[in-house]
């Protein structure tokens, strides 16, 4: 499970903190309190604050970090389940993980649909007039066209209910970089059997593990890349790592030229 904390260290601000980029940047359209962002009614009334967030999140602006490249290690090594994560950045499928293996429980950039019509686009579609600070619309129908994202009151995307299964399953439950906070995702935390370990990964002891931990919990506390560092350092992973991260690197590189 995770959430804005690993992206931290790859630049992204959390969406909360007062005078982080992202807000400083959002304030000149004035919005009421930082969560209407998120708001379908405020989003019908002025969409611009939000394309003006999907702008800078959309994928390429930002690059996945060590933490993100140490879960595309457990994928190639075939220990991943699944992640689930609440960020909205992309940046588990920037670091090679497939879409098949992940939960991305607060929607994506990846794909759009029209908020009249409901027809779908594929995220870069929508690319062109993002970039160009102009509200996408829908070629059909005029309506204008909302990235995937999950806004307040939105259900969740159903590849979500994919938790029944995969829960009982796992034999190991990470948890990286959220304050487990917004429901239903941070009830996940509860749902593997209770003879799993649980290891957090986060600045602060969050959920279940400050007010009722289980025997068999553990928790990493401080800067998550140190954490991650220390347990792929334990692993005896390094080197691995390194390399992967050279690899993945060296791709990204040459999407930007
Ligand atoms: P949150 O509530 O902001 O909590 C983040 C947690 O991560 C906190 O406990 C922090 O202490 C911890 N943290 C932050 N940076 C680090 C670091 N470098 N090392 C260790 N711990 C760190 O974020 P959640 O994801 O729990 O909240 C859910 C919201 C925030 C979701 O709806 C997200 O979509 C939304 N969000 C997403 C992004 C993104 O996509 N990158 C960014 C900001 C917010």
């Amino acid at each position: 499970m995770a959430g804005a904390g690993i992206s931290t260290p790859s630049g992204i601000p959390d969406f909360r903190s007062p005078g982080s980029g992202l807000y400083s940047n959002l304030q000149q359209y004035n919005i009421p309190y930082p969560e209407a962002i998120f708001e379908l009614e405020f989003f019908f009334h002025n969409p611009k604050p939000f394309f003006t967030l999907a702008k800078e999140l959309y994928p390429g602006h930002y690059r996945p970090n060590v933490t993100h490249y140490f879960l595309r290690l457990l994928h190639d090594k075939e220990l991943l389940l699944r992640l689930y994560t609440q960020n909205i950045d992309g940046l588990e499928r920037a670091s090679g993980i497939p879409a098949s293996k992940l939960v991305e429980a607060h929607g994506s950039f990846a794909s759009a649909t029209c908020t009249v019509c409901r027809r779908s686009f594929p995220g870069e579609d929508l690319w062109a007039d993002v970039m160009a600070d102009r509200v996408p619309c829908c070629p059909v129908c005029t309506g204008v066209v909302k990235p995937d994202i999950v806004f307040f009151g939105e259900p969740l995307p159903s590849r979500f209910l994919l938790h029944l299964a995969d829960f009982p399953m796992a034999d190991l439950l990470l948890i990286l970089g959220t304050s487990l906070e917004v429901e239903p995702f941070a009830s996940l935390s509860e749902m593997v059997q209770k003879s799993v370990p649980r290891l957090l990964i986060n600045r602060d002891l969050v959920g279940p593990f400050a007010w009722h931990p289980r025997s068999r919990d553990v928790a990493q506390l401080g800067d998550v890349v140190h954490g991650v560092e220390r347990l792929v350092d334990l692993l005896g992973w390094t080197q691995e790592m390194q390399d992967l991260i050279q690899r993945e690197t060296g791709k990204l590189d040459g999407q930007d030229r």
